[in-house]
């Protein structure tokens, strides 16, 4: 082969290469790589140890967080069962945990439940080796300050968290805390409401209402928390943080404090489980709510801590995420998964089931140290009252 040939064949190659990179349209990438790399869909398939997989990986989740076709999926391709229980709130899940024994290999705790789980060595570390899709996630999501090396979590959804409500109750739409926290108010729906039942959010939207932050623990304030909270129980259908989405949509609630995915649920149904309502719609008061972001996080000793990387891994894969995505209704931390999601998703989205910057603006982390440890105190009292 001549020079010039030698010269022309480079050349062919390079712009082969650079057409594989998908050229200009490269996201920026995070730590772990990506940044214009082709898309890896998954782990490819020399690096996954067949031999290393358990038969069953025991996945510990909150309600409707899964799309089960990415179940089922999984099973197909790698063998493995997932066996899915659910709990309703990151302490339950911890309690679980804490007695020892759980059986789980794989769990979903929120942002400062991964703070309590990392102080009560609750986790196992992550090897990142295994995770080839970390790449996929948003940087800005990345090294929370729960996790500032994402040692033992990797980011799975985020979300906010508001009221929910069924338009034709409330035509003139909901803009304040005050529609389910002013008892003259709520009297006219009394037993249609719910709040849900979890130590972090409902006191957490009680002082948004009062005007202070979520993370406010003077031992003052909190007491009107509790009284305001004690006064609105008679008005209240249950604490419930398990089937708001379907309450709703059922119009056995007409409002609801809930977490947007789950409204977006009561809005579109949930394919073979219950129909969606085209009434219901979604809003962060004016007084500000949360956000929160909930992490896959391998449990410490699991038995299946490897199954349960090969999991994540699926899971961070970015047609995977958007998939699961539009079943959940929640915000996926994975840029590549963006582009791939459904106009429909992306319109329910604009009409509130996501923040936009000005809601940005006014919503909270939850955040986990020595004073907000007091919630579980306050949520005892009013729980028992
Ligand atoms: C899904 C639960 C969302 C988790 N039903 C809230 N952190």
């Amino acid at each position: 082969m001549d020079n010039r040939s030698l010269i022309g064949l480079a050349l062919a190659l390079t712009l082969v290469l650079l057409a594989a990179c998908g050229g200009g349209t490269a996201s920026p990438g995070n730590e772990y790589g990506g940044g214009g790399a082709p898309q890896t869909t998954d782990m490819p398939a020399g690096g996954v140890d067949r031999n290393r997989l358990s038969r069953e990986l025991y996945f510990y989740n909150w309600s409707d967080y899964i799309n089960p076709e990415l179940l089922a999926q999984f099973e197909a391709e790698y063998g493995v069962r997932v066996i899915v229980d659910t709990y309703d709130s990151n302490e339950d899940m911890i309690a679980k945990l804490r007695a020892g024994n759980s059986g789980y290999d794989l769990v979903v705790p929120s942002d400062y439940a991964v703070t309590i789980m990392a102080a009560e060595k609750l986790a196992a570390s992550l090897d990142k080796n295994l995770l080839p899709n970390l790449v996929h996630l948003d940087p800005d999501l990345l090294n929370q300050p729960f996790d500032p090396d994402n040692a033992i979590s990797a980011p799975y959804f985020y979300g906010i968290t508001g009221i929910a409500y069924n338009v034709k109750s409330f035509p003139e739409g909901i803009d304040t805390w005050s529609a389910v926290f002013d008892t003259s108010a709520i009297a006219a729906y009394r037993g249609k409401l719910s709040m849900l039942d979890d130590e972090r959010e409902t006191p957490g939207a009680a002082l948004r209402y009062l005007g202070h932050s979520l993370n406010e623990t003077d031992p003052a304030i909190l007491r009107q928390v509790e009284e305001l909270l004690i006064a609105q129980k008679p008005y209240l259908a249950a604490y419930n943080s398990a089937d708001v989405n379907r309450k709703l949509a059922s119009e056995e609630y007409v409002i609801a404090h809930a977490w947007s995915g789950s409204a977006l649920q009561a809005r579109n149904g949930l394919e073979g489980e219950f129909a969606g309502n085209p009434d219901i719609r979604f809003v962060i008061p004016e007084e500000g709510g949360m956000i929160w972001m909930d992490n896959l996080v391998v449990v410490a000793n699991s038995p299946g801590s490897y199954t349960a990387h090969v999991f994540i891994n699926f899971l961070l894969d970015p047609e995977v995420a958007a998939r699961n995505a539009e079943w959940t209704g929640y915000l996926t931390p994975n840029q590549d998964a963006l582009p791939l999601l459904s106009e429909d998703l992306q319109a329910l989205y604009a009409e509130g089931f996501a923040p936009d910057d000005e809601v940005r603006q006014r919503l909270e982390w939850a955040v986990r140290n020595e004073q907000t440890a007091v919630f579980t105190d306050l949520w005892t009292v009013v729980k028992g009252r």
